[in-house]
């Protein structure tokens, strides 16, 4: 684990913030991709590549859109090894870096921005064309994804569609610092009131969706959406790394029932399954975080059991 400092690399894990709480710093690469006339990254097939990783929920986002979109033609894509280290995320055998031919993530960052200051993270979505980053924010790449490929797009069925945007966008934004962002907070957190914090703050929300999804089969209604995306990241990690690992053990996903049903309903498409990895994820969480995991000793439990059947199928 480490930053790049000035265009060097640093390693560590960084102090937290005053009162002992987990701060994420703000992605920086926020270019879109436009048909727009003059638009520096017109959409096209085969320009654009996406770095992520399997165990990362913010990565996953993207990998699902563009399994579900049936845009794997489209855009590339490179994962990195789930052990992250002391030299950050890092490139496999198995998976090497196509356009720079790199060892780790970071020399990516350092040749589109040789002097940078910040974290490397995953995703990115790369221009091969003007081999620059075009964006690293999970949500502004989703719905890059998911509007501007339209045409390539073999599945038509919009994750996004214009009539529940507003909606979607209000959902994500909702369901971000309590959910997504909130089991780091309570992981992260050095100090008991942060994570106590955190920890009210999640179960609360999870008890509100959990009455939502008890009405409908998804967050905004009866379609699936790229917020349904955001929170079954969050949730497929849940029982199997942040329950143990962060301590957000007040319940389960497993024992709500209409949560936990959303979660096998979206797990059981076979374009979702094809890019769940939860061997990466729980290898990742418990061997790379060792400022929360300093044995580095990934636990054998616990079974989850994502393929039973469920009754979502209800809601039509
Ligand atoms: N805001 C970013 C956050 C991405 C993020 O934090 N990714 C993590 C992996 S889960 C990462 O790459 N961390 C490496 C680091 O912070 O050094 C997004 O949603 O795209």
């Amino acid at each position: 684990m480490g930053r790049l400092v000035e265009g060097k690399w640093e390693t560590g894990w960084g102090s937290p913030s005053k009162g002992g709480k987990f701060e994420r710093a703000t992605a920086p690469f926020r270019d879109q991709i436009s048909s727009a006339k003059d638009s520096p990254h017109p959409p096209e097939g085969g320009r654009y590549h996406l770095y992520v990783s399997y165990a990362c929920p913010w990565a996953h986002r993207t990998l699902l859109t563009r399994a579900l979109r049936g845009l794997e033609d489209t855009i590339s894509v490179t994962a990195v090894s789930p052990l992250m280290g002391e030299g950050g995320w890092e490139f496999s055998a198995e998976d090497p870096d196509p356009v720079f031919g790199a060892k780790y993530l970071r020399e990516v960052y350092l040749n589109v921005s040789p002097e940078m200051t910040g974290r490397v993270t995953v995703p990115v979505l790369f221009d091969k064309k003007t081999r620059t980053i075009v964006n690293n924010e999970s949500r502004e790449v989703m719905r890059i994804l998911d509007t501007e490929f339209e045409a390539f797009a073999k599945n038509p069925v919009s994750l996004a569609p214009t009539e529940l945007r507003n909606r979607i966008d209000e959902v994500l934004t909702a369901i971000y610092e309590p959910i997504n962002n909130g089991v780091y907070r309570a992981g992260f957190a050095t100090k008991q009131e942060a994570y106590d914090k955190a920890v009210l703050e999640l179960f609360h929300a999870l008890d509100t969706w959990e009455g939502v999804l008890a009405k409908q089969r998804f967050l905004t209604g009866n379609s699936l959406t790229e917020c349904d995306l955001a929170l079954f990241t969050t949730l497929l990690r849940f029982d199997l790394v942040y329950y143990g690992h962060f301590k957000c053990n007040v319940r389960r996903i497993a024992d709500y029932p209409n949560l936990y049903g959303f979660l096998r309903d979206i797990y059981q498409r076979p374009e979702v399954k094809s890019v769940c990895r939860l061997d990466q994820i729980k290898t990742h969480y418990y061997w790379s975080q060792d400022n929360v995991n300093p044995t580095r000793i990934v636990p054998k439990g616990p079974a989850v059991d994502l393929d039973s059947p469920h009754d979502r199928a209800r809601f039509g």
